[in-house]
């Protein structure tokens, strides 16, 4: 069985931060679960293009609003406490924070530690995998 706090690995060099938002990754790949499992941070006022074309990711809305952009179609979804949204096509979007938004976020194939995004809005594939 694996516990850990937020507060434990925000301390820690897991808790990773980049431009607009910040992360605390609870479990990643060396824990063997076949995901990884985040506790997000989006700043208020970020505005993040992402393309996870290597990871699907679902993302549960904790608290704080913003926006999603589907640029697919440019549907433009609000989000809120309670909102879910799922990348199940590896979906090109923009992420908004209106205010902060605290995001618990789910990757797989799981991440394996301090992936930022790089210029297409990817974190890499994992080689090993
Ligand atoms: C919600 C979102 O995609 N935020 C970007 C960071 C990502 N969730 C991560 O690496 O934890």
């Amino acid at each position: 069985m694996i516990v850990r706090t937020l507060a434990d690995i925000k301390a820690s060099d897991k808790n990773v931060v980049s431009k607009g938002w910040e992360s605390a990754r609870l479990l990643l790949k060396d824990d063997g679960v076949g995901y990884s499992f985040h506790i997000t941070t989006i700043y208020a006022g970020a505005e993040l293009p992402m393309h996870y074309k290597n990871h699907l990711e679902t993302v549960y809305c904790i608290s704080g609003e913003g926006s999603i952009e589907d640029l697919a179609t440019g549907e433009i979804h609000e989000i809120k406490p309670g909102t879910m949204y799922s990348l199940n096509n590896h979906d090109r979007h923009i992420l908004r924070g209106k205010t902060e938004m605290i995001m618990a976020c789910v990757f797989n194939p799981p991440v394996t530690g301090r992936e930022v995004h790089d210029d297409t809005g990817a974190y890499p594939a994992d080689k090993a995998a």
